[in-house]
């Protein structure tokens, strides 16, 4: 059975979501952040970057969000979260995660994680002072030139929907009013109306 490391709002968030909607067979294990668990000896030994979310399936870990997503949507190709067997659609929906992971996560993660880049405080600082303009700039991409809508990638639902949902979830603690992005808010709005979501979000509070 595939088995999903995870913590309460993280970007482990789209990955959990993505499972429940493949109707897949799965269970999860927390990783607790104020206890320092993602550093632990045990959890190192399934993901040794020490991250969440890691994937545990029968043929080994996989980590990194977009991997991770693509393997459920091919693993499931039937279910809402299937990915279509069209190169180029494929992708698409490849690029669009690929920008969360690697420019949207990112800048975000200057916020809480500037230590991972500088150890002068006034540069930490200086960093997190920028991340509202970065997550905007990020936004206003997404909003005006990448998001197809309804769904991210137009009519069809995708692996790109839980994604964008669980980044776009930061915005307010990155000092981001969502309401800029009327197209993002209104997928933020529908997507928290899915069945698969409302389950996963009822788990992590429970
Ligand atoms: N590129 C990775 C990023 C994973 C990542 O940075 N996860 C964060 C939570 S959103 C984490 O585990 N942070 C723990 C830490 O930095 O100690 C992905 O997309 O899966």
């Amino acid at each position: 059975m595939l088995k999903l490391y995870f913590t309460p709002a993280t970007c482990s968030l789209a990955s959990h979501i993505a499972l429940e909607e493949s109707g897949a067979r799965y269970e999860v294990q927390r990783v607790d952040f104020s206890r320092q668990e993602q550093r632990s000896p045990e959890f190192l030994r399934v993901n040794p970057k020490g991250r969440v979310p890691a994937l545990v399936t029968d043929d080994g870990v996989l980590t990194e969000t977009p991997a991770i997503l693509a393997y459920i949507g091919q693993s499931f190709p039937g279910s809402p979260i299937g990915v279509p067997s069209d190169p180029f659609a494929f992708a698409r929906i490849q690029s669009f995660n690929s920008y969360l992971c690697s420019t949207v996560h990112v800048a975000h993660a200057h916020k809480r994680r500037g230590s991972r880049w500088a150890d002068d405080p006034a540069a930490i600082e200086a960093m997190t002072l920028k991340v509202a303009s970065n997550m905007s700039d990020c936004f206003e991409l997404i909003e005006t030139d990448m998001f197809a809508g309804p769904w991210v990638m137009g009519e069809t639902y995708s692996i790109a929907d839980p994604y964008l949902f669980t980044l776009a979830g930061w915005l307010e603690g990155d000092g981001v009013d969502p309401a800029r992005f009327p197209k993002v808010l209104d997928h933020r709005r529908r997507m928290a109306e899915r069945p698969a979501v409302k389950k996963v979000l009822a788990a992590l509070e429970g």
